[in-house]
């Protein structure tokens, strides 16, 4: 038996279904598919450790410096009991660890340049039963990350397959579903893939009016926005990025998805050179926190305690910035 435990976004899913593809041609089966978020790793791979399979693949999973430790004893867990584990990823906290995971007998295969998506498509695709469909559901993912370009039909697809996998309804179920039918009818999009997309734009539309209320600082290269006590159903990251479009600034987004905890998400414009992984996640260490992500898309945590001085010091760090 296989497994692959894929990020739920649309590079995490295209690329989870071109390995997929490629485990159900050599081993006839479909493998169990598991939809990971970073700071939860080490959970759901726990839940693979009643009935450990002989291999799993990970895709576009970074490692999470906060939960590292626990996602390190999972991972010894799984392969005490005979698992072999292929991480594919691109977050760079994932190849900081690459001695580790080495010593844990994990491969791994990482870039720099690209997204898991590009790994799948150059990769894995051509292992498939049908490469340039693979090839070309790959490409989706990369669009999607923003690691390439491509035609109008090929943006479109992306777009609305990425606000589809993001709607508030769009639960784990319905991402194993869509990677189900992309592995085994070779179908992009289907009539729930539209339903879907449509009450995401809504949705996006409906918080974005209520989170103009809530900018606690502007600057000339960045906005922080304090949404705790909103819901924002999953849509943190979708606001960010598309505020940080029209506005053409840094975003950093404040929301609390527990009692506990305080969430900042941030998205950089393309023309501004700002590390949001690593300018973030160090604040986020000095406050007790953890996180990161990637230079332009990044998420730390800190617990709520210690959320307004952290909204205090975002607002520092961008007004230095010229
Ligand atoms: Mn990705």
């Amino acid at each position: 038996m296989a497994a692959v435990v894929a990020h739920g976004d649309l590079d995490g899913l295209a690329s989870a279904a071109v390995v997929s593809a490629v485990l159900r041609k050599k081993r006839g089966a479909h493998p169990r598919l598991l939809i990971a978020q970073p700071y939860a790793l080490h959970r759901t791979l726990l839940k693979l450790a009643s009935e450990p399979p002989e291999l799993v693949v990970l895709t576009d999973v970074g490692v999470d410096e906060a939960v590292w430790p626990s996602v390190r004893k999972s991972v010894e867990e799984l392969t005490a009991k005979g698992a072999r584990i292929l991480w594919v990823d691109h977050h760079a906290q994932t190849a900081r660890v690459s001695l580790e995971l080495a010593e844990l007998g994990v491969s791994l295969l990482y870039t720099g340049s690209g997204c898991a998506s590009t790994i799948a498509r150059e990769v894995f695709a051509p292992l498939t039963d049908d490469p340039s469909f693979f090839a070309k559901l790959a490409r989706l993912g990369e669009i999607a990350d923003n690691v390439a370009g491509g035609d109008r039909e090929l943006t479109l697809l992306a777009d609305r397959l990425a606000a589809a996998l993001s709607a508030p309804s769009s639960k784990d179920e319905f991402k194993v579903r869509l990677v189900k039918m992309w592995v085994e009818e070779k179908k992009l999009v289907d009539d729930e893939v539209a339903v879907k997309a449509e009450e995401f734009e809504k949705a996006l539309a409906r918080k974005l009016a209520e989170i103009e209320q809530r900018v606690v600082f502007e600057g000339e290269v960045g906005v922080v926005i304090d949404a705790r006590g909103m819901r924002l159903e999953g849509l943190a990251g979708h606001i960010a990025s598309r505020l940080a479009r029209e506005k053409g600034k840094v975003v950093a987004i404040a929301f609390s998805p527990n009692e506990r905890e305080v969430v900042v998400t941030c998205r950089v414009p393309p023309h501004i050179d700002f590390d949001a992984a690593s300018e973030l996640s160090s604040l986020a260490l000095k406050l007790g926190g953890g996180g990161g992500g990637l230079a332009r898309a990044a998420a730390i945590r800190v617990p709520s305690s210690a959320g307004d001085e952290l909204l205090k010091k975002l607002g520092e760090l961008l007004a230095r910035r010229k």
